[in-house]
């Protein structure tokens, strides 16, 4: 993909070690509720939501967290085959879980300040675009089978 070459000066990054990346930053979702707080609509059923600190604290959102994050870093090691990997899971976001997919780009800029207040320096401008590129694809194919 081409990817790999433009990430941190780390050694030869694999598409695995993307994937690791991503998995590494779960208060990603925390971070999304808090910052965009009409996304919390989605997960009324969570418990305590009312502060910063509840939001973060709150095991359902945290587990929750975790199993998008890992979603997402599964989703990058088959860049190639994104959108059949996310068929399923772009028509449960589309028909039963109503989410518009502006929350998808969301997500993936939030995951972007994530990974540059976890990596500092190591995120540079080139970092960055490459990352971009790889949450648009990503937020691309969950939208895909939206009608
Ligand atoms: Zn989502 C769910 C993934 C985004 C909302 N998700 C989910 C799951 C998964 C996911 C895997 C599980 C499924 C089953 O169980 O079957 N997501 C994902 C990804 C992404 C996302 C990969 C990105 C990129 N989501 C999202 C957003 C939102 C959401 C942005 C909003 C805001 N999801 C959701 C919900 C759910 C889900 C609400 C359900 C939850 C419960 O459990 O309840």
């Amino acid at each position: 993909v081409g990817l790999q070459n433009r990430l941190p000066a780390r050694g030869n990054l694999s598409l695995e070690h993307l994937c690791l990346y991503v998995c590494s930053c779960p208060s990603s979702l925390p971070r999304l509720l808090i910052v965009y707080p009409w996304t919390q609509r989605f997960f009324s059923n969570f418990g305590n939501l009312s502060c910063p600190t509840a939001i973060s604290g709150n095991p359902m959102v945290r587990a929750h967290g975790k199993k998008v994050l890992t979603s997402f870093g599964e989703a990058i090691k088959n860049l190639d085959s994104i959108k059949k990997c996310f068929a399923q899971l772009s028509k449960l976001h589309c028909d039963k879980l109503h989410v518009d997919p502006e929350n998808f780009r969301l997500l993936g800029d939030i995951l972007i300040i994530v990974l540059a207040a976890n990596y500092g320096k190591d995120f540079s401008p080139a970092c960055q675009a490459a990352w971009q590129k790889v949450v648009r694809v990503v937020a691309h194919a969950l939208a895909h089978e939206y009608h």
